[in-house]
């Protein structure tokens, strides 16, 4: 391996607490102290079993009191709860999804947004139905970029997308009601039905929370991964770094943090900009580093190589540095806590969206109109501020690894064509992955994904299992802040093919690929169901009979919950390390971790030990090859 080493949690933790050190003599609070204020946690908000819909209550189920004030039930409220927390969910992802057809909608030849797939955009143009024939490329950009949007709000019929799935797993989701309609309709119904006095019935509310998940999966979501792909580039492999490493003391830092890449392009634009750099360079510093926090960080990683600070549970890391010049925020996982830390150190902690508005930020509202000039306000803002540093207050952990990244689905089409020796012509589809699984060189994948959550302990969950799993011969496609915890480990690092077992390293050493495979930021694990519903159809077998799981071993948001369902509604077993708010109702548990395989062909699987959850994942892959006689 040379002097190739994984990096260990203990390091994590080792350069946490020196960051903690400083942070300690400028007064700045952390989540560390804040989850000590937080605990213990409230027992019925841990179980679901709380209720507050109506301003009768709030109600608690207690063994004494076992009815709400309108005579709900345990198990209706655990459902409305969850059915809740999905739509959240699903409304977040789906909006991010909208926003990029709007920017897509505004993208034109020479300004601010162009068009970058214009291969991709055609091939959305034909699913959608848009005419493309002697058309100039912004033309059909902004009807596909409408007839997107139209998803949101389409009076009849399903979501688009689920015209890619095996014709089985549709027929299933139709045949139980499970289909996704518009969108904002799913999102909408599941509040329609978890108003007081609609759905107490436990099988309505966990069907809800499955197609409202669907329609972020195969809806928002999707759209938001394929149109961004149009927009900025459908990633290829590409080299980069990660850790708080990357951020450099010499030069102005600017970090991106939030989910929508149209703004982090921008900025990454403008930092490249030889003006730009001229004038860090006149205010004293060598140069700028832009780099990434959170799934944002996944996004210009995998475009551009710009390199990963950390995932969520670092966002205060980077201020700590007392290098950040600027934290320059969109939507979704940021800390309000960003705002108060900023000031205790000369970081501008900058807000963009109007659905992210926090106290203490610069607001510089971002819209793909005037996107060009405030991304160069931004980076200016920046470069002025680097004089304001203290410099006995800088320490940036020497810590990063290289990781190789961006493979979006057709980057591992592309990369693993070739590795077996088929005669069959398998160009351009998933038959010689499906050839290394049904041969037994790979026994099969696992989609790691998720965020990080204080009630694991930060990274080893991810880390750990993807260690256990890629020595058992199991390929990895990781995405969000999972994808960041394998690649500040170093498990991105081609080199990492010397931990895998002997199949998975002869297969990373034939295509030249690391073990785990970075497939992209949290509305990409869309990509990761195109490419499932790719290897159902290349096998003729259903999504459900592949040895394929997924797994969220440190989620905390309703976004995750909302995948979880999409992913278990797709018909992927998927596996949680962290319980969900549903063990107040025996019911709601049992129809998720068993009745609703009936519907859709998986549930979910919960254990919070992280060894048993490998093993269980391990166990589960091998029945299902065992099932399909490989
Ligand atoms: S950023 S949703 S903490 S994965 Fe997508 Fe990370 Fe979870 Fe946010």
């Amino acid at each position: 391996m040379g002097d190739f080493k994984l990096t260990s949690v203990e390091e994590f933790e080792a350069a946490t607490a020196r960051l903690l050190e400083t942070g300690a003599k400028v007064g700045a609070d952390s989540w560390q102290m804040r989850v000590k204020n937080q605990t213990p946690h409230c027992k019925f908000g841990e179980q679901g079993i709380c209720c507050r819909i109506c301003a009768m209550g709030p109600c608690r189920i207690t063994p004494k009191a076992p009815r709400g004030i309108c005579g709900c039930d345990v198990h209706g409220i655990v459902g409305r709860n969850y059915l809740k927390f999905t739509a959240g969910g699903a409304a977040t992802h789906s909006d991010h999804g909208r926003e990029i057809c709007h920017t897509l909608h505004c993208a034109e030849e020479g300004g601010n947004y162009q068009v970058k797939d214009p291969a991709k955009l055609l091939k959305l143009a034909k699913e959608f139905g848009v005419e493309t024939e002697g058309r100039d490329i912004y033309d059909v950009a902004h009807e596909v970029a409408e007839a997107g949007l139209m998803e949101y709000g389409k009076p009849f019929g399903f979501q688009k997308f689920l015209d890619r799935m095996p014709e089985s797993q549709k027929e299933l989701l139709i045949k139980n009601e499970l289909a996704p309609r518009a969108i904002d309709r799913e999102v909408a119904s599941s509040m329609h039905m978890t108003h007081m006095g609609c759905s107490s019935k436990p099988e309505a509310l966990i069907k809800q929370s499955i197609r409202c998940g669907m329609g972020d999966g195969w809806g928002g979501s999707m759209m938001g991964t394929e149109f961004s792909d149009v927009l900025f580039g459908t990633p290829k492999p590409i080299d980069t770094e990660a850790n708080l490493g990357v951020m450099n003391a010499d030069n102005v830092n600017i970090v991106v943090h939030g989910h929508d890449p149209s703004l982090s392009e921008m900025i990454c634009e403008y930092a490249d900009d030889p003006e730009m750099i001229a004038y860090a360079k006149e205010m004293g510093a060598k140069g700028i580093t832009v780099s990434g926090v959170c799934c944002t960080s996944n996004e210009v990683a995998m475009r551009r190589g710009v390199p990963m600070a950390g995932n969520f549970l670092q966002q205060e890391n980077v201020v700590l540095t007392g290098a950040c010049e600027a934290i320059v925020v969109d939507v979704q996982c940021i800390f309000p806590a960003l705002g108060p830390l900023s000031k205790c150190f000369h970081t501008k902690f900058i807000t963009t969206s109007p659905i992210a508005q926090m106290p203490d930020s610069d607001f510089i509202r971002f819209s793909p109109e005037n996107a060009g000039e405030n991304a160069k306000a931004i980076v200016k803002m920046a470069i002025e501020n680097f004089k304001n540093r203290k410099p006995e207050l800088v320490h940036i952990p020497d810590m990063k690894q290289k990781a190789t990244v961006g493979y979006s689905l057709e980057a591992i089409v592309k990369t693993l064509d070739g590795v077996t020796n088929s005669q069959v012509d398998v160009t351009g589809t998933t038959k010689p992955l499906l050839e290394c699984v049904t041969s037994g060189v790979l026994r099969g994948a696992v989609a790691m994904v998720g965020c990080n959550n204080p009630k694991v302990r930060p990274d080893t969950a991810h880390i750990e299992l993807m260690k256990k799993l890629i020595a058992n011969d199991i390929i990895i496609v990781a995405s969000g802040c999972s994808a960041q915890a394998a690649a500040r480990a170093g498990l991105m690092d081609k080199r990492a093919k010397d931990l895998c077992g002997a199949g998975l390293k002869r297969v990373c050493e034939l295509a030249d690929i690391p073990p785990v495979l970075h497939m992209g930021s949290c509305v990409d694990i869309s990509r990761m169901m195109n490419l499932v519903a790719e290897l159902a159809k290349d096998s003729g077998l259903k999504i459900s009979q592949l040895p394929v799981v997924g797994c969220a071993p440190e989620w905390m948001s309703e976004k995750a919950v909302s995948i979880g369902n999409y992913v278990v509604g797709t018909g992927i077993d998927t596996f949680l390390g962290v319980e969900p708010y549903v063990s107040g109702s025996t019911e709601v548990e049992q129809l998720l971790t068993d009745g609703v395989r009936e519907w859709t062909g998986a549930a979910y699987t919960v254990e919070k030990d992280i060894d048993k959850l490998g093993d269980a994942m391990i166990q589960r892959i091998e029945e299902k090859r065992a099932a399909i006689g490989i």
